[in-house]
This record gives C-alpha cells, sequence and structure tokens, in this order.
C-alpha cells in the first residue's frame, strides 16, 4: 500500500513529507494506521546526527497512537480495530531479560532494531524502490506503519489518540523513571535537570508518590512556571546562581538530594545531578541520551560514599503491562497530559515541532493524521 511519511532523507536536513510503499504485515507483524504522534528530544538527536545507530534514510517517530489494521499469520493478541501504542521497548514476555523481572529491556528483537529492520532482518517501507529504515521499531511519522505483535500495547478504546500517543514515550518515561526505576518513597527530596518533556513528567510522578521537597532546574526561566504547575517546589537556573551549583543544590535539600533525575541529556548536568544526592544514599537517575561519544566522568570518591548512579529506559516500564495502566491513570484524571501538548500540526508541519523544540518554546508537540 502506499502511506504519508515524514522521511529523514539525510541528517540535519527538515524531514520531507512523501508518499512512500508499505509493504503489509508479515507472521507476527501488525499494520497499524497511526493517528497522532508526539515528537520527543530523541527524534530530534537522531536527526541531527547525534545518534550512534542513527540510520538515514529512515522514518523517524517512537510516540504514538493508532488503530490495528491487518495482522499477519500467528497473531493472537491483536485484531483490527483494537487501540493500540507502539512499544520501542517490547516486551516479549519469553526472553532471558523479560523472564528475569530485573529489567524491561526485552532483548526479543533489539538487535534487528538498531538496525532499522523488522524482526525477519527486512524493512517494509520503501520509496521509488529504495528500503527506508524503521526507526526504534516503531516509525510512527507515517500514517500507518508495520510493527511486531509484542511491540504493542493493547489499550482502551475511550482514550484520546492526540493525548494517549505521548504515553508512548514521555509520559512513561518521566513517570515511570520515579515509580519503576528509582521506587521513590512518600516524603523524599528530589533534584530534577531539565523540565521539558519528560522532566514535567517526572515532577508529575513525584508529586504523584507523594515526594516532599521537588527541586526543578532548567537554563530557561520560563519552565519554572511549568515546573510548579506540575508539582516542584523550588527552581534554580544554573546561568543565574553565584557560585557553586551542587553546593547550592545540597544546601537546598537539606545535605543532598535523596533522588535526582538527569532529562538533558548533557553529561556535565549528569555529573552535577550525581553529586547533589545525599552521601551515603542518594539515587541519581540517568534518562537523558547523551551524544555519541560523550562519556560520564565523576570521583569514584562519589560512589564510594554511597551515592548511586541508575539509568532509566521506556520509565522502566513493561510496555504491553504497563502502558494501559497508564492509559488509565490519565483516563481517571491522577495524571495529566493535556497541558503539556502546547502545540498540533498536521503531518505537513511536522519541521515547525522541531524547531520549536529547539528554541524552548513548546513543551510537546503532537502531529495528528
Ligand atoms: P526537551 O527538549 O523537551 O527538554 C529538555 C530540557 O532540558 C529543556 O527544558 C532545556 O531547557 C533543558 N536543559 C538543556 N540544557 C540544560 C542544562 N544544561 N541544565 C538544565 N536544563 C537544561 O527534551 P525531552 O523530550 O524532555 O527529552 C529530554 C531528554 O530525555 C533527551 O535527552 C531525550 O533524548 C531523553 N529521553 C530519554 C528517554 C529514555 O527512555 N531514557 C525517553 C525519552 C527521552
Ligand atoms: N541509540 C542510542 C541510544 C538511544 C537511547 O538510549 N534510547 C532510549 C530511549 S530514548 C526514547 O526517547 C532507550 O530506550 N534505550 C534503550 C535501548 O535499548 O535503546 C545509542 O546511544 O546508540
Ligand atoms: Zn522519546
Amino acid at each position: 500500500m502506499k502511506t504519508r511519511a515524514a522521511v529523514a532523507f539525510e541528517a540535519k536536513k527538515p524531514l520531507e513529507i512523501v508518499e512512500v510503499d508499505l509493504e503489509g504485515p508479515r507472521a507476527g507483524e501488525v499494520l497499524v494506521e497511526i493517528k497522532a504522534t508526539g515528537i520527543c528530544h530523541t527524534d530530534a538527536y537522531t536527526l541531527d546526527g547525534l545518534d550512534s545507530e542513527g540510520l538515514f534514510p529512515s522514518i523517524l517517530g517512537h510516540e504514538g497512537a493508532g488503530v490495528v489494521v491487518e495482522v499477519g499469520a500467528g497473531v493472537t493478541s491483536l485484531k483490527p480495530g483494537d487501540h493500540v501504542i507502539p512499544l520501542y521497548t517490547p516486551e516479549c514476555r519469553q526472553c532471558k531479560s523479560c523472564l528475569s523481572r530485573k529489567t524491561n529491556l526485552c532483548t526479543a528483537i533489539r538487535a534487528t532494531q538498531g538496525k532499522g529492520l523488522m524482526p525477519d532482518g527486512s524493512s517494509r517501507f520503501s520509496y521509488k524502490g529504495q528500503a527506508i529504515h524503521h526507526y526504534m521499531g516503531c516509525s510512527t511519522f507515517a500514517n500507518h506503519t508495520v510493527l511486531p505483535e509484542i511491540a504493542l500495547a493493547k489499550i482502551r478504546d475511550d482514550a484520546p489518540f492526540a493525548k494517549a500517543c505521548y504515553i508512548g514515550c514521555g509520559v512513561t518515561t518521566g513517570i515511570g523513571a520515579v515509580v519503576h526505576t528509582a521506587g521513590v518513597e512518600p516524603g523524599a527530596s528530589a533534584v530534577v535537570f531539565g523540565l521539558g518533556g519528560i522532566g514535567l513528567n517526572v515532577l508529575q510522578g513525584l508529586k504523584m508518590v507523594g515526594a516532599d521537597r521537588i527541586v526543578g532546574v532548567d537554563i530557561n526561566d520560563s519552565k519554572a512556571e511549568w515546573g510548579k504547575r506540575f508539582g516542584m517546589t523550588h527552581f534554580v537556573n544554573p546561568t543565574k546562581i553565584s557560585g557553586d551549583l551542587v553546593a547550592h543544590l545540597v544546601e537546598l535539600t537539606g545535605g543532598g538530594a535523596d533522588y535526582t533525575f538527569d532529562c538533558t541529556g548533557n553529561v556535565d548536568v549528569m555529573r552535577t545531578a550525581l553529586e547533589a544526592c545525599h552521601r551515603g544514599w542518594g539515587e541519581s537517575i540517568i534518562i537523558g541520551v547523551a551524544p555519541s561519544g560523550a562519556e560520564i566522568r565523576t570521583r569514584p570518591f562519589q560512589l564510594v560514599t554511597g551515592r548511586v548512579w541508575k539509568g532509566s529506559a521506556f520509565g522502566g516500564a513493561r510496555g504491553r503491562t504497563d502502558v494501559p495502566k497508564i492509559v488509565d491513570w490519565y483516563m481517571d484524571g491522577k495524571i495529566e497530559i493535556d497541558p503539556m501538548i502546547t502545540h498540533t500540526f498536521p503531518l505537513e508541519r511536522i519541521n515547525e515541532a522541531f524547531d520549536l523544540m529547539h528554541a524552548g518554546e513548546s513543551i510537546r508537540s503532537v502531529v495528528v493524521f
């Protein structure tokens, strides 16, 4: 079939809206009509050529929601008409990682996914006879896409696509890092670095679990109001404080934070986040994705004296199990999504969403097909 897609033909170039060819689902695969997709900073990072796994041409996008159109042979858990959220972290429930119960990082299809291919090693997308790579196993910047059954969470039918799509990455990543990765307890103190589409969801997760002192850090002053709206109790703009940022944050949190979260992808910020943790027990969670080749540094003494560095992918969530629950939280009013979706565009204007993100003028932009 033909479908409309925003194709990344080259790094650092705007996406081009073209009609691409899409092959139907093979065994174990599902054809999905994407109804809406968010634009995450990770899409921009890959388009900017900063991703060591970045491939071109490709169809980016990994924060979508849509409807099942057709299922391939052997698919049992989904049928045409089901509402779904694509999962860049699938959940096969059979691999060593899934069975370990220690991680959400299912390994069933990770190798081919990282090569921009379906599990059988081929692509379903092409343009003028040339194969186009899939992205993060999702490619939601296309009106239709094909995914493995294990990479789709079935969600309730009454959740609006243009809001639920954000649960496909930002919402789950932020709230999940608090709930699953850190396991923050009521009364804890926390510092969140980077109050964008992910950081604000960390804030609302912290508020939801009853954290006490919640400090937000951002170089953009306009994020202070946003932070307060989602539970932040104190705001720090590092460019506006005199003296050492770590010392300032340690003082603000009464000796160091119980938990800190990096939502910037900047390795210097990651170091600050670790060092702002409380001696003996503070845990720093890296969510931000750093450019290819970047490395984190600190004095080992920071770890010897009890601070812990952890990472979190997709908020530690097991997609097929946890995503439908987060959709329920949203529909039941337990968490907010609507105010964070600051801009909505048709696919033809998707490049404006990247411009707004780079200018720090949006929280989340969503493309509605
Ligand atoms: P965003 O652009 O919406 O937000 C980033 C925020 O960080 C902005 O408010 C910006 O002003 C702030 N910032 C930038 N430099 C800073 C600094 N030096 N100090 C303090 N604040 C600073 O991006 P987003 O969509 O929220 O994504 C944030 C990061 O999380 C990105 O690196 C993204 O790739 C990553 N991410 C990771 C996962 C995961 O599963 N680990 C999932 C989604 C996104
Ligand atoms: N491809 C990059 C790493 C990118 C990365 O870390 N991605 C996160 C999700 S970001 C969503 O917005 C992730 O889930 N990582 C785990 C995984 O298996 O990819 C690189 O450095 O090569
Ligand atoms: Zn993302």
